[in-house]
């Protein structure tokens, strides 16, 4: 048999995807999000609190476990009990960020971690893939900021997919758009192919 080839029986493994949404309203599209990924991998969600505001949670598929910050601490009780962000990351083949807020882009990008998703990204293990998908107003993409930021969490190795111009939810007209879940689907799936971390 030549080494290269592959005679298992056993099903090819899903590919394990956490898919996290923060405050911004495309968060609105995270059920969207949900499903082109479902039919693909084994997904588990991570919300925050902000992002909550615009998920309609009927959107997101029933197979779909979804995890808030109430959920980080109310099942540790004593050392030797399961801490959630570092059980997500090790299930975790790879962590998509779709909406990036401009607010958790920041914090990623300051190290800080005061939330599940912020403690998740913390405690990474960067053999592993992120990718993220900002949205935001236009003049906040534009902020000096945003450059700063972008640079830090690129040398971190976070893979970006970037926003694209349209009418914003403000009604705006300008770069900040978060870009599509079909984008976002079909960027990491190829990425997931073509690095061999799941077979095609
Ligand atoms: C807020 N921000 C936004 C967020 C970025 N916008 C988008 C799109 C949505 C509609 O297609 C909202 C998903 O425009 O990602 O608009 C203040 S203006």
């Amino acid at each position: 048999m030549m080494a290269s080839e592959d005679k298992s029986f056993a099903a090819p493994k899903k590919p394990r995807i956490l898919l996290a949404a923060s405050g911004s309203v495309a968060a609105m599209k995270f059920g969207n999000l949900c499903n082109c990924f479902s039919e693909w991998g084994e997904v588990r969600a991570v919300v925050t609190k902000s992002s909550l505001h615009f998920i309609d949670r009927t959107t997101l598929p029933k197979s779909v476990v979804v995890y808030s910050d109430d959920d980080e601490w109310s099942s540790w009780k004593r050392i030797g009990d399961s801490v959630l962000h570092i059980e997500l990351r090790r299930w975790a083949d790879i962590l998509i960020i779709a909406p990036l807020s401009a607010n958790t882009l920041a914090k990623i990008a300051g190290g800080l971690c005061d939330n599940l998703l912020t403690c998740i990204v913390r405690a990474w293990d960067y053999s592993k893939p992120i990718f993220v998908a900002p949205a935001m107003n236009t003049l906040m993409w534009n902020n000096p900021f945003t450059e700063r930021h972008l640079l830090t969490i690129d040398e971190l190795g976070i893979s970006l997919i970037p926003p694209v111009s349209k009418r914003l939810a403000c009604g705006d007209i300008g770069n900040g758009a978060m870009a599509e879940p079909s984008l976002i689907f079909s960027t990491v799936r190829l990425y997931m192919e073509q690095s061999k971390l799941v077979s095609q």
